[in-house]
């Protein structure tokens, strides 16, 4: 048996096709642009190539985009205050600052710093504990492109055993946070494992469900599959191909073509989880300039 691919690009462009909609609406109605502050510091090529998509989603359904590209020496207290004039802007409903940062910049200090009606990337720690307490809030970008994944799959989460491999604050622990909710999104039993885990396959045998988030190639093989499994494969790594015209090649954390042979549902790298956590983005900053509206 194959496994049925999750068309990650196509469920992306479906809720895609459900924002633009809403940004019509938006501005027929109250005459409100949804608009997102992106900033990036530093040449991370990775960094560049995902803060250009974002952008490019935002002019494809009518939010307007301010870029902030700034050079990677960029103080802390430099970012600090443009962050702080982003706040204050009427024009601007969202604040992304692509992760990683440089060393030299405490990542939660400036997290803290975005005001939370601002947060699209569901990362400051209110939104953080809105989450977690199951009150309405921004949810991080990727881990809610996962739940949309899913649901639109038709997979069933109620009850469901889910193993979430990998223990980051933007992917593995709200993940884990989202799927034990009481709600439609949620009601799984959720397991975490981590680099510390003693014994991974003997968690992900048990699974319905494996969601691998550690960043690492081939994190899960087909070894460790229950056959019928759905794996959602969050990973995105860059490794050196020198057939490739860019001199390499993305691949997720799961074995791909073996895992495929055993899994029920999957999803590939490229064109799976990343089309989706681009999408939530813009689906945060609609919701955020809706809620200026009230
Ligand atoms: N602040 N930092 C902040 N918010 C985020 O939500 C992110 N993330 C992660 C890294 N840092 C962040 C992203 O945007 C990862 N990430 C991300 C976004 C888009 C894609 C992958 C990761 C994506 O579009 N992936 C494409 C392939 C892109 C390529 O070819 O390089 C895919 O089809 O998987």
């Amino acid at each position: 048996m194959s496994a049925v691919i999750i068309d990650g690009k196509q469920v992306a462009k479906d809720i895609r096709a459900e924002l633009e909609a809403q940004v019509r609406q938006l501005k027929a109605e109250k005459g409100i642009v949804p608009g997102l502050a992106v900033v990036l510091v530093g040449q991370d090529p990775a960094s560049q190539s995902y803060v250009t998509a974002k952008e490019k989603a935002c002019a494809e359904i009518g939010i307007y985009s301010d870029d902030n590209r700034l050079p990677a020496e960029t103080s802390e207290a430099e970012l600090l205050a443009l962050i702080s004039k982003l706040n204050a802007d009427p024009k601007i409903h969202g604040i992304l600052v692509q992760l990683p940062l440089p060393k030299h910049i405490d990542e939660s200090r400036v997290i803290l710093a975005i005001a939370p009606e601002k947060d699209v990337d569901g990362f400051h720690p209110v939104s953080v504990g809105k989450m977690v307490i199951g009150e309405k809030t921004f949810l991080p970008c990727t881990p809610h492109g996962v739940l949309q994944l899913l649901l639109r799959s038709g997979v069933k989460l109620d009850g469901a055993e889910v193993v979430v491999v990998g223990r980051s604050n933007i992917v593995g622990k709200p993940l884990a946070n989202l799927l034990l909710q009481k709600s439609p999104y949620g009601n799984a039993t959720v397991t975490i494992c981590h680099t510390r885990t003693k014994d991974l396959a003997a968690h992900t045998l048990r699974a319905d469900i494996v969601i691998a988030a550690a960043g690492r190639p081939k994190t899960i093989t087909a070894d460790m599959i229950r056959p019928g499994a759905v794996v959602i494969d969050v990973g995105v790594n860059r490794v050196a191909d020198a057939s490739a015209k860019n001199g390499y090649r993305l691949v997720g954390d799961v074995d791909y073509l073996p895992v495929k042979e055993k899994a029920s549902l999957i999803t590939p790298v490229p064109g799976g989880v990343g089309p989706m956590t681009i999408t939530m983005l813009l689906a945060n900053t609609v919701q955020a300039a809706t809620m200026s509206a009230h």
